[in-house]
């Protein structure tokens, strides 16, 4: 079993294209898991696929990206359908941090961090999953610090995606300083 492979389409599935397996996330991401199995099994490369197969996916995946409990299984951030997913509103740590591309840079000081293709703008508990997520677009990407708590007690709204993995709607530029 190609478990990264399969982790991968779980977060296609999940976060992008649920039509495309005629499965509709509930409000909060979440879809029956059975019927995931269902869905997948009807392409040729998934046809013995079983419920061990997605929790041993999940499990040792190198990210908390999704999540199964009681029958049902979703992804835990990265969504771009067009129905915003509802994710739990919590008081962030006093920083964070975003890898971003060089040529970004410059419009992230002007109008902040925006969401583009997502739902949220995704920010990292620590600098070395920051350093990550921006190296999947620049070799030597910037990283920035984001004066969480502060924004949070002015009222910028940050959500929990998992431990490693904060949310937020827009993080405007007088928060966020290069590091
Ligand atoms: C940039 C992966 C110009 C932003 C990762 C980023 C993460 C701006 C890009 C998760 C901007 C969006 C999300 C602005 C933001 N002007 N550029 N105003 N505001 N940007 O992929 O955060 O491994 O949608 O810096 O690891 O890179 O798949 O977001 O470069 O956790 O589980 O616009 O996806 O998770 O890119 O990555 P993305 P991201 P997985």
């Amino acid at each position: 079993m190609d478990y990264i492979r399969l982790s991968k389409e779980l977060s296609y599935a999940l976060r992008h294209a649920p039509w495309e397996y005629e499965l509709e996330l509930d409000e909060e991401g979440w879809v029956n898991s059975e019927q995931l199995l269902r869905a997948f099994r009807e392409t040729s490369h998934w046809k013995e696929l079983n419920e061990q197969h997605l929790l041993k996916a999940i499990e040792t995946s190198d990210k908390k990206r999704h999540e199964i409990k009681d029958g049902r299984i979703r992804a835990l951030y990265g969504h771009s359908t067009p129905h915003k997913i509802s994710k739990q509103v919590e008081k962030p740590p006093e920083v964070l941090f975003h890898g971003t591309p060089r040529f970004s840079l410059a419009n992230i000081m002007i109008e902040g961090l925006l969401p583009r293709g997502r739902q949220y703008v995704h920010l990292s508990a620590d600098t070395s999953m920051a350093l990550q997520v921006g190296k999947r677009r620049d070799n030597r990407p910037v990283l920035l610090q984001i004066r969480a708590v502060e924004a949070w007690l002015n009222g910028i709204v940050f959500y929990k995606g998992n431990d490693q993995v904060w949310l937020a709607d827009h993080i405007p530029p007088q928060y966020i300083q290069t590091m």
